[in-house]
């Protein structure tokens, strides 16, 4: 099939599926790009209705956090970004990371059951304590409001990584033996996102902290902290997630609250 085709026939079976008031309405569909997340802020700053969504088969410069790349065989797997415009405080912006795992990790265990679907705060969605999914969430205050882009990708059909990832990468086809739909995938994740960003404010956010922390992986565990931008581990024990979306751990020096950082498992460490 030809290109023009192809994302034309894409577009036209994710609008079918789409049950959203306005999630995903507006879509940039790309067979090859060099990020979602690029692409959705540009078009945020061109003034995207919010809802706006990009999607592309692939990636050239996919990417995580802290310039840290987000690998991904092409066709195989879903990468997309979300341009939103929430009325949180800046404070309480990682609130938008809470309800984006929840959605995403409640959507991936409809497909993994029974298979335990787990959030490694906080943003990393884990099958058999292996990721299968990223988030990245970038707000740019160029214009006059804040415009959020949530970028995720999600392996999905993918049956093998690079051996740099292997080890701590896995996708839901290794680990269900099943290829899943990325298109009716995509559809569940728009909608349970969209319920639980309108619902979203300061006064309901406990509700989604709690669910969060139900699928929360290694809580009251003894883990090691990468501090944020720095080679600096600290060890100490998951306590929860504050009312902000921050981690309380727990340390030798009594119980802290962090906005950023990673959680590390000894064998798992970002590079
Ligand atoms: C993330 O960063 O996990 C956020 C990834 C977000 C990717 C999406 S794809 C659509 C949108 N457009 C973009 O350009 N990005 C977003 P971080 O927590 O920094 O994790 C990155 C690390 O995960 C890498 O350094 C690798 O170690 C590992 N990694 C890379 N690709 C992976 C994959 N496909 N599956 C699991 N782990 C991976």
């Amino acid at each position: 099939m030809i290109k023009e085709a192809y994302v034309h026939a894409q577009v036209a079976q994710l609008k079918e599926a789409l049950r959203t008031d306005f999630l995903g309405h507006e879509i940039r569909y790309f067979k090859q790009t060099d990020s979602t997340n690029t692409q959705a802020m540009t078009w945020a700053e061109e003034g995207a209705p919010e809802g706006s969504l990009v999607i592309a088969e692939h990636q050239t410069q996919g990417r995580g956090r802290q310039g840290r790349a987000w690998e991904s065989k092409g066709s195989q797997n879903l990468l997309f970004s979300l341009i939103l415009r929430p009325n949180l405080s800046p404070s309480h912006l990682s609130l938008l990371t809470i309800i984006t795992s929840l959605s995403v990790a409640e959507a991936i265990q409809e497909v993994t059951t029974p298979l335990p679907v787990l959030i490694k705060w906080p943003n990393d969605i884990l099958l058999n304590q292996k990721k299968c999914c990223g988030v990245l969430i970038e707000t740019a205050h160029s214009t006059a409001q804040p415009q959020v882009v949530v970028g995720i990708g999600i392996n999905v059909n993918q049956a093998s990584f690079s051996e740099g990832i292997s080890h701590k990468a896995t996708s839901l086809l290794l680990e269900t033996g099943r290829h899943a739909d990325r298109l009716q995938l995509l559809a569940r994740i728009l909608l349970r996102l969209e319920h639980y960003y309108k619902a979203l404010d300061e006064e309901t956010a406990p509700i989604f902290i709690d669910k969060y922390t139900q699928t929360l992986a290694y809580l009251n565990e003894s883990i090691n902290l990468r501090q944020h931008g720095t080679e600096n581990f600290r060890q100490g024990i998951i306590r929860g997630i504050s009312a902000s979306g921050a981690l309380l751990f727990e340390t030798n020096q009594g119980l802290e609250t962090l906005h950023a950082g990673e959680v590390t498992t000894n064998d798992q460490i970002d590079h």
